[in-house]
């Protein structure tokens, strides 16, 4: 059995546990604060972060979301992401990048230091001017899903691939932090909705962490 080391704010596990449930492979989710850098977790993962996925008796550790979503494209042959032509591979891996590097960098990233990291580790107070610029970037974000949608049916073209999951793994944490504002974008809405009711989406959305609620709409598949 895989387990997974994660938090329930982590948006590149979050990535993972959305393509591992796509495929119907079985994982035990394993509590881990990266910034405690406990031990036994450094030894699994000299980098200390999260995710890093573990197979006891197959002795196999993977680390890195990306790397860990390769493998099982490539080991996994159920509900393929990141499949089509070459030219479709290559869009699919352009935004998984802009998702996990640029939307992680603008939005979720900042919003986890002030509401999160601030908050249960570094007890300082949050710094409003950082949180209004990580708004301001997730509309900038949100329009360019509001155009990709104007034109495909998914980000990256006709099917559902592993850029839609790196994409509603980010904007999920961004959205449980209140970083977002939906209104304005009614496309980008649309196809966060139809992932919020899917069977992979609904465990993530039901877990809380501790102290930090989410707003109302977080969980309504309606909203
Ligand atoms: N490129 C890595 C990024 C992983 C990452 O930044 N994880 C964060 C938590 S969301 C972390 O462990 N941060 C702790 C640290 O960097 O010390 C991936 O895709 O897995």
């Amino acid at each position: 059995m895989w387990q997974l080391y994660q938090f329930p704010l982590c948006p590149f596990s979050r990535k993972v546990r959305l393509l591992l449930s796509e495929k119907g492979i079985a994982y035990e989710l394993w509590r881990e604060n990266p910034w405690d850098q406990r031990d036994e977790f450094m030894r699994l993962n000299p980098a200390g972060r999260t995710p890093a996925l573990h197979n006891t008796e197959r002795d196999i550790t993977l680390v890195d979301s990306r790397a860990i979503c390769e493998y099982f494209e490539e080991t996994v042959d159920k509900a393929p992401m990141i499949n089509g032509t070459a030219a479709n591979r290559a869009e699919i891996r352009r935004l998984v990048a802009l998702f996990d590097e640029n939307f992680f960098a603008d939005v979720t990233g900042p919003l986890l230091h002030e509401k999160m990291k601030k908050r249960l580790f570094l007890r300082q107070p949050v710094d409003s001017r950082a949180l209004r610029e990580a708004m301001r970037m997730a509309d900038a974000h949100l329009d360019y899903i509001d155009y990709l949608i104007d034109n495909r049916p998914w980000l990256a073209g006709a099917t559902m691939s592993l850029a839609d999951l790196a994409a509603a793994a980010q904007i999920s944490v961004a959205d449980y932090l209140g970083g977002i504002d939906w209104s304005d974008h009614e496309q980008a809405r649309g196809w966060y909705s139809v992932f919020k009711s899917r069977p992979s989406f609904r465990p993530l959305l039901s877990e809380r962490m501790d102290v930090i609620q989410p707003p109302s709409h977080y969980a309504d598949v309606n909203a």
